[in-house]
């Protein structure tokens, strides 16, 4: 499963590379990337493992919100 998350609130490459590490140590996430630029994260995941409210609850974890 893809899926385009868009975050707001980070503001520098710390922030985008943060996230991108968390993403990819929850369990079900096969591959995570996460663009400043385009304030969104590319997330490849496993349904079975993580759901889209597990996703949401790292971006928020991290200080950060996932606009609809
Ligand atoms: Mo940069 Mo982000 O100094 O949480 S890491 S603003």
């Amino acid at each position: 499963m893809n899926v385009t998350l868009k975050v707001a609130g980070m503001h520098c490459n710390g922030c985008s590379t943060n996230l991108e590490k968390m993403l990819n140590k929850r369990e079900g996430v096969l591959s995570a990337k996460v663009s400043l630029e385009d304030a969104a994260a590319v997330v490849e995941y496993d349904e079975s493992k993580v759901d889209l409210a597990g996703l949401r609850e790292v971006v928020e974890n991290c200080g950060f919100d996932v606009a609809d």
